[in-house]
């Protein structure tokens, strides 16, 4: 066996591909010091896609590497996360696109000081743009839970996992020339906690004024900011409870995330049967 055929043979070590993708995380120059939040994004927007009714959709495919889906609104500002996992994709070249992006928001959350999320490979790669998803089928921050409930039930999630995955919030920020939106939803964008849903229920939310789309920022500091899709999460009673059940308790906040985002980032993949399902260590730890 020549030596290149004897590596592409050798299965591969996804620990491996794990620790290279938390070493590309951190960057002071960019956003608050950390791809991960932006790394969550990409994973989420790849998934959240899935219809249950026509099975379309999900990372399965990884569609978002072709246009129109790469240019639909919601993925505006998406190709830095993956132009920073092209190198990794080079060293690995075994690994599908669908794969690595669902395994970088993993490795996002965990090495953000999140719950550990166990996950399986197999998904395999679309070779045109023909399986990529119509527009609109992300949500739309504008609106509130009625179209929250219609976007997530269609992926098959109940209120509490919707909540659940809405304390991704913590992380990250939201970019004037990527969503028209502007500020981060926590004081510590780079660390996974349940911060989110603890500010959601301390702060007195008023609107921004500003020119930019409605939006809302805490009265204290006006350094925080929800989208008005976050503040339907306390406008509504159900979604209410599970939000103050996350603020007091982040152990059940984590173990109910991780499933949540498991379910998501494996909605419609057709797994072989014999995938293994893998759970990685920190690499910072
Ligand atoms: Fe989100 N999100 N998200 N979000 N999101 C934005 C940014 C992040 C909505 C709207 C927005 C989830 C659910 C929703 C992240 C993870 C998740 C932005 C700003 C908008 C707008 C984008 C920008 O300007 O860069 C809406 C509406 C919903 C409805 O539920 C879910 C679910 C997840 C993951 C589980 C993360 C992380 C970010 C920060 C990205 C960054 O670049 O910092």
């Amino acid at each position: 066996m020549r030596a290149d055929a004897a590596r592409a043979a050798k299965p591969l070590n996804y620990q491996e591909v794990y620790n290279a993708i938390a070493e590309a995380l951190d960057n002071s120059d960019y956003d608050d010091g950390s791809y991960g939040p932006v790394l969550v994004r990409l994973a989420w927007h790849a998934a959240g896609t899935y219809d249950k009714n026509t099975g379309t959709g999900g990372s399965n495919g990884a569609t978002m590497r072709f246009n129109p889906e790469s240019a639909h609104g919601a993925n505006a500002g998406l190709s830095v996360a993956r132009d920073l996992l092209e190198p990794i994709k080079k060293r690995f070249p075994q690994i599908s696109y669908s794969d690595l992006w669902s395994l970088a928001g993993v490795v996002a959350i965990q090495e953000m000081g999140g719950p550990t999320i166990p996950w399986r490979p197999g998904r395999k790669d679309a070779d045109t743009s023909a399986a990529c998803t119509p527009d609109g089928r992300l949500p739309d921050a504008s609106q509130a839970h009625d179209h929250l409930r219609n976007i997530f039930y269609r992926m098959g999630f109940n209120d509490q996992e919707i909540v659940a995955l809405a304390g991704a919030h913590a992380l990250g920020r939201c970019h004037t020339d990527r969503s028209g939106y502007e500020g981060p939803w926590t004081f510590s964008p780079t660390t996974f906690s349940n911060s989110y849903f603890k500010l959601l229920l301390s702060e007195r939310w008023v609107d921004k004024k500003w020119s930019g789309p409605k939006q809302a920022v805490d009265k204290a500091t006006g350094s925080l900011m929800m989208l008005p899709a976050d503040l339907a999460l306390i406008n509504d009673r159900v979604f209410k409870k599970h939000v103050a059940e996350y603020a007091k308790d982040e152990n059940k906040f984590f173990a109910d995330f991780a499933a949540a985002f498991k379910k998501l980032e494996e909605l419609g993949v057709p797994f072989p049967e014999n995938a293994p399902t893998l759970t990685f260590n920190r690499a910072a730890a």
